[in-house]
């Protein structure tokens, strides 16, 4: 029925005791695993982004960018924190030395994955709210995607930021949704 999943970041450098720790950002681990589970059951795509950086990344303050050092491509720091299915498309973005990408269609086919497999509808769940979260899904909405955000399933990194981030999200049309209604009573 043509939707897709789209976990966003869920690597070890956003969890407690990354290089980049999202707090609590573990916390979602479960529930993002059973959404995983549930839209595989309903012939969704499963999408997983990954943030997958060169050693020289100008995000990292070494090179004069905001964030410490994290998700250098190849190493532990940039491994998947959630059991995908084989059948899952990886995105790897802002793998160039001297550009950002918090969004996933960045930069990547991302787009041109959906579009071929007739994807209209997205539900965007992971890390971190305020960053790449908020640009995958406006960037989704700008290219006309039905959005749909599972806000139990979303860590920000800083409350009042990841709030303004929601608050955008809903305004530009992006449907607020929460994955325990969509698991129904089978999820605590
Ligand atoms: C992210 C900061 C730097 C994110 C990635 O995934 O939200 N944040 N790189
Ligand atoms: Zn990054």
């Amino acid at each position: 029925m043509g939707e897709a999943l789209i976990v966003v970041d869920m690597q070890r450098d956003f969890m407690p005791g990354g290089a980049l720790p999202v707090p609590e950002g573990d916390s979602i681990i479960p529930i993002i695993q059973e959404c995983i589970k549930l839209f595989s059951k309903r012939g969704a795509l499963i999408v997983a982004t990954r943030d997958w950086h060169p050693p020289d990344h100008v995000s990292f303050k070494e090179n004069g960018g905001p964030w410490p050092r994290h998700c250098v491509r190849n190493t532990s720091g940039a491994e998947f924190v959630v059991d995908l299915p084989e059948d899952a498309v990886i995105i790897s973005k802002a793998t160039e030395p001297d550009k950002e990408a918090y969004s996933g269609f960045e930069n990547t086919k991302l787009a041109e994955v959906l579009r071929e497999r007739g994807i209209k509808k997205i539900y965007v769940c992971g890390v971190a709210t305020e960053y790449c979260v908020r640009a995958t899904a406006m960037d989704a909405l700008k290219l006309g995607f039905e959005v749909h955000l599972l806000t139990d399933a979303v860590k920000g990194i800083n409350p009042e930021d990841e709030k303004r981030a929601m608050a955008e999200l809903k305004k530009s049309g992006a449907v607020m949704e929460d994955c325990r209604s969509l698991l129904g009573n089978s999820y605590g």
